[in-house]
Parts: structure tokens; sequence; C-alpha cells
């Protein structure tokens, strides 16, 4: 298949290129994620635990917190039903220790975008990853992949130096421990009076929100943020993470802007640097808001997004039908998409937005943006590449063993979502059906490419994928200009 052929040139392409760039830059979030796979003789015994009517009703709530186990029960049945990803905070420790005596984990490792972004890109062999943590604690230095590539801001008598992790880190913080619940496609599950088959593997994320969680940079750093120089780029993310209010009388205004400050201070140290942006689920709608619009608008240049993400953020811009009609998917699920992907680029004035989802990834880009639409496509290949791999084996050592990926097919329900689009675009004279056949796409106002992915039938994990594809996709592209 034509695909398969262009899924083997980017890749190969991407892999001789990428020991050209100088690094990136990448903040704020990582933590340590405990993960359990869960099984039917799990879920029996989690609602066991529970009276019926109990989580019917705390379903019915839909909380948007986990401040006790009902909330967590209720959540995963939500989850799971829909077949659905979801990440639901949580402020205090309770409910990690509750897992852990009911239910215990498989296995922990590096978590948070930041913290997995900067181990995919230090196995990829990027000379540099500055990596960015501020609550970088011994325990956590320790899930980063010690290759010397992978380096962190440390201050030492008022200096900043880049040090490994390992010898970056405070001694004085704990560490934030976030609880991964997978399920699979297919499991049954009866409870609350309904009984249904999961409709695909999904994840119920808890993320621990410990009161002295701060999404802001050390002072000095920032003010020698030169040292961390040069990169090509920078990823940020973790912002989910930012509290309205904080006891200490800050709000989130504080936050907001010490990262735009930073950001702006990045390009300009060097004006050419991309800045990459990658969203996750933001519970809050002021945050959420707040976070696109005095975050991302004007001062990023790239967006890297799932498609729930595509429709919570169309709602809280005030599009509120094409935000339901991108959740509801059926018959104009990725045209919704599209359009919304496109009014995301226009109202948050943006070079470009990479929306990933499961068989296809679209990437809205803005005319005058810096590649050829075959470079820009080839680098949404190549994180196709990346995430088959990384779906297949739960993680990629090297890019020698990020080729196992281009054996994985490109998805069948992918190619005919594409196809349904075709009419779409031909009919709205966006392109020709030839150039829909290469991925291409030509608005009036932008471009886009759309391409279909690769897809393990039987992930060996799901968590973290979407982080490679936005990652490899971003590497890719720096590594072209
Ligand atoms: P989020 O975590 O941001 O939702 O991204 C997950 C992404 O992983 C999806 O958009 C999809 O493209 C990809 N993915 C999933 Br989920 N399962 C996959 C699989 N089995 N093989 C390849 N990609 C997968």
């Amino acid at each position: 298949e034509e695909w398969e052929q262009r899924h083997k040139e980017a890749f190969y392409d991407a892999k001789e290129a990428l020991p050209y760039l100088d690094g990136m830059f990448v903040a704020y979030n990582s933590n340590i994620d405990a993960i359990r796979h869960l099984n039917e003789e799990d879920l029996s015994k989690l609602f066991g635990l529970f009276d019926e009517a109990d989580i019917q009703d705390r379903v019915a709530v839909y909380p948007r917190e986990i401040a006790e186990p009902l909330d967590f029960v209720a959540r995963l049945l939500i989850s799971m039903r829909e077949g659905k990803a979801a990440e639901v905070p949580s402020y205090t420790s309770d409910i990690h220790e509750w897992l852990k005596e009911h239910l215990g984990f498989d296995y922990a490792r590096m978590g948070g975008q930041a913290g997995i972004i900067s181990n995919l890109l230090g196995q990829l062999g990027l000379n540099k990853v500055v990596a960015y943590v501020p609550w970088l604690s011994e325990e956590q230095a320790e899930y980063f992949k010690a290759k010397g590539n992978i380096l962190h801001p440390k201050v030492e008598n008022g200096k900043v130096s880049l040090k490994p992790p390992g010898e970056a880190f405070n001694p004085e913080l704990g560490s934030k421990v976030n609880w991964i619940l997978e399920y699979s496609k297919d499991m049954s599950v009866t409870c609350a009076g309904s009984s249904f088959k999961v409709p695909r593997d999904n994840r119920l994320i808890i993320s621990s929100r410990p009161k002295w969680l701060r999404l802001d940079m050390d002072k000095q750093i920032y003010e020698q943020l030169d040292t961390l120089l040069p990169v090509d780029g920078a990823m940020l993310s973790g912002y989910q993470m930012i509290k309205e209010e904080y006891e200490d009388g800050s709000t989130f205004k504080d936050y907001v802007e010490n990262s735009v400050k930073v950001i702006e201070k990045l390009k300009s140290l060097n004006p050419e640097l991309r800045i990459h942006v990658e969203l996750t689920s933001i519970q809050n709608r002021l945050i959420r808001k707040a976070i696109l619009t005095e975050i991302v608008a004007r001062h990023v240049h790239s967006l890297g997004l799932d498609t729930v993400e595509v429709a919570n953020a169309l709602n809280v811009l005030g599009y509120e039908e094409l935000s339901y009609s991108v959740i509801k998917k059926g018959e104009n699920g990725i045209m919704s998409l599209y359009q919304g992907a496109v009014q995301l680029m226009k109202d948050l004035d943006l070079e470009r937005v990479h929306v990933h989802s499961l068989g296809f990834y679209i990437c809205i880009l803005a005319k005058g943006h810096p590649l050829t639409l075959k470079e820009q496509r080839d680098s949404l290949l190549f994180s196709s590449v990346l995430a088959a791999a990384q779906a297949l084996n739960g993680n990629i050592e090297n890019l020698e063993e990020a080729e196992a990926g281009l054996e994985v097919p490109v998805s069948a329900k992918g190619l005919e979502d594409l196809e349904n689009f075709q009419l779409y675009c031909t009919g709205r004279r966006l392109c020709t059906p030839d150039e829909f056949e290469y991925g291409y796409i030509y608005g009036s106002d932008h471009d886009a490419i759309l391409i279909p992915s690769k897809v393990v039938e039987k992930p060996k994990a799901t968590v973290g994928i979407g982080d490679t594809i936005s990652a490899g996709a971003f590497v890719a592209m720096l590594a072209k200009m």
C-alpha cells in the first residue's frame, strides 16, 4: 500500500535529520505513574465494595474530583462505558492509600507529558534535551532515562548550569504519584443496574495534585535562561495543573503570567525558536479558557491535542454546537473535527494545530508555515511510526527499536474515515481527489495534512502515545527547518 511506503520513507528521512538538531527545551510536568491493568475480577471486587444504588447516584453526579473512593468508582464506570479516557484530579493522598490497599499497582514509571516527552526525545538520540520540572525530587529524577543527553538546570551559588537530573534535584521535595487504571476493549461490566461491553481500550487517570505543586519557573533560572540554549524548539505542557486559587493568595493569573514571560523570553533569545503546547484534558473551564486565550493565543506556534480536547477547547471559546458535533462523532465527526481545528488555528493565531485520533491525524497549517506540505506530512508519518512502536512495546528504547513500528499496518478504519471525508473536501473544492490521495488539503485561509495512522491491534499500553505523536511530529518538523 501507498501509505505504508510513505511511512517508511518518512521514517528514514526523519531518522537521518534528527542528529542535526541542537536540542529541545521541555517543561513543566513530570510525575511517577503507578499503573494497573484492570481485569474483570478487579472490577467485581471494586464494585462489590459499594452499594449499587450509591454508585448509580454518584455516576449521575459526575464527580469532577476524587475526594473519596466512590468518586473514583463512578468515574471509572463512566470512562469504561464510553471507552473514553478521563483524567480526574485528587488533592489529597487518601485515594492513593486506598488504591494501594484495595487494588495495588503492576509497575511504576515516568509519567507526565514533559517527563514522557523528555525521555522519548532523549531516546531518539537528540543532542540535548533540556528538561525543566519545578518539583524535581530525588525519586522523580530516577525516572529520567540516563543517556547523558537529558539535562536539567541547577542553581548553585546563584549560577545556573545544566546537570543530569540525578545531580539537579531538590532534596527537600516530595514526589507526585498518579494512578493509571487501564482497561481493555470487550471487557464485560455489570454494575449499577447496567451491563455493557467496553467499546475500546482506554484508561482513567487519577492525577495527584499535592498542595505544594506550582507551575512556575525558578527566578534565577528564568534570569539565566540563555544558559539552556541553543535549542531549536520548546515543548510546554502541564498547564492543567494550574489551580484558580492557592492558599498563599496567589491565583491562576500569576502562573499564566509567569509562563507567558518564559515563552516570550525564549523567543527573544532565539526568534527562530518554535514553541509547542501540548494540551490534555482540563476540567476547570476558567483555567482551560485562560490557558487557551492567554498562554496559547498569540504566544505559541503549535498546539497538539486529541479529539476530546478539541471539543473542550471549542466549547470554552464559544463554539458549542461545533463542540458537540465533534464529541458525538457519527457521520459528521471528522468534518466537525477538521472545522474545529481550523477554528482553533484562527482564533488562537497558531501556525500549526496537530490533532491525533485513533486511525488518523489532522494537522492544520497557517498559510506561510515554514515547510512544504510533503515535509509536514512526513513529520506526521514519522510520529505515526513512533506511536505504533510505543503501543507495541510500551516504550521506545532508541531509533532502531522504533523501526518495529513500520511493521504495524495502517489502520483500515482510519483509511475508511478519510475516504468518507474526501467527498466533503472535494465537494468544497478544498482539494482534488489526487491531492487528497497524498494527504494535502488547500483551504482559502489555511493548508492541512490528513494522514491515516498505524494502529496496533493489541497495544501493550496506551499511556503516552498522544505525547509521543505530538513530540515525534514536532521534532521531525524542526529537523526539516
Ligand atoms: P491521548 O492520550 O492524547 O488521547 O492520545 C492517544 C492517541 O494514541 C490517540 O489519539 C491515538 O492516535 C493513539 N493510539 C491509541 Br489511544 N491506541 C493506539 C494503538 N493501539 N496504536 C496506535 N496508536 C494508538
